[in-house]
């Protein structure tokens, strides 16, 4: 393929299209090279500023990475998440990852006005604060906050969650099987703490999720989750629309 000049398409943006069907079809796979800037403006007909405005952007959506001095890289693919009642365990299991977590902080605290509201109970009741980063194959994914009634998990601070799903934990110990869910999920910028512990440069873009879990009906867990957009993406299926809706 070629760029057209006459096209209403930046030229940047056909570079895009062009790189992206060339790394497919020639079956480029992760950590491959890609030619430098200079090779592509040479082949293309391009500015090397061209170049670079499409290399950027494709470096931006996490399908490229640049190493300096060595050259451009074809990027590992994100994880699709699917938004399914699944602990952070199971997901990074079925997808071949050894899944992990660091305790950052455990705690119990008063529930403030809001998680009270959002747990379904008295403002003032003690629940637990569990921070965790999470990680697959040793690298970081993903900063979880969960917030649980106490009453509901009496004892949960003194168990050790290293190495160990809170998920299994609650089915296990406590007989607390999550049964269903609701999610918010929204673009965020990483703040400087949290892009520390995610080993991302900070302001780096995040999805920033809140996460209801219950079981038989009772608000069990409030997790308020930091997921690194450059290795995450999410996937939904859509339900069919009925005939007349619009
Ligand atoms: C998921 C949940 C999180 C939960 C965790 C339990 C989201 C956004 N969050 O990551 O709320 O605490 O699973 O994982 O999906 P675990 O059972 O592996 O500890």
């Amino acid at each position: 393929m070629a760029i057209d000049p006459t096209s209403p398409i930046p030229k940047y943006s056909q570079l895009r299209e062009i790189l992206l069907d060339w790394i497919e079809e020639t079956g480029l796979g992760v950590d491959d090279a890609i030619p430098s800037e200079r090779e592509l403006g040479a082949l293309y007909g391009l500015s090397r500023m061209t170049v670079r405005q499409t290399i950027d952007h494709l470096v931006a959506e996490g399908k490229l990475y640049r190493v300096p001095g060595k050259g451009t890289f074809v990027a590992r693919p994100k994880i699709e998440m699917s938004l399914a009642l699944t602990s952070f365990t199971e997901d990074m299991r079925a997808r071949g990852f050894t899944p992990d977590s660091q305790d950052l902080a455990r705690r119990i605290d008063p529930a403030s006005g809001h998680l009270a509201r959002m747990l379904d109970i008295e403002p003032g009741s003690p629940i637990h604060h569990i921070e965790r980063l999470r990680t697959a194959d040793g690298e970081p994914m993903a900063l979880e906050r969960s917030n649980i009634p106490l009453s509901l998990v009496p004892g949960l601070d003194e168990r050790s969650l290293a190495g160990r799903s809170l998920y299994q934990l609650l089915e296990e110990e406590y007989g607390i099987l999550l049964d269903s869910g609701e999610q918010t999920i929204e673009a965020g910028i990483c703040d400087p703490t949290d892009a520390r512990l995610l080993g991302l440069p900070p302001g780096s873009a995040v999805l920033l999720m809140q996460r209801r879990s219950f079981a038989n009906g009772r608000c069990v867990e409030l997790a308020i989750s930091t997921y690194r957009a450059d290795r995450y993406q999410l996937h939904s299926t859509l339900d069919p629309r009925r005939s007349g809706s619009a």
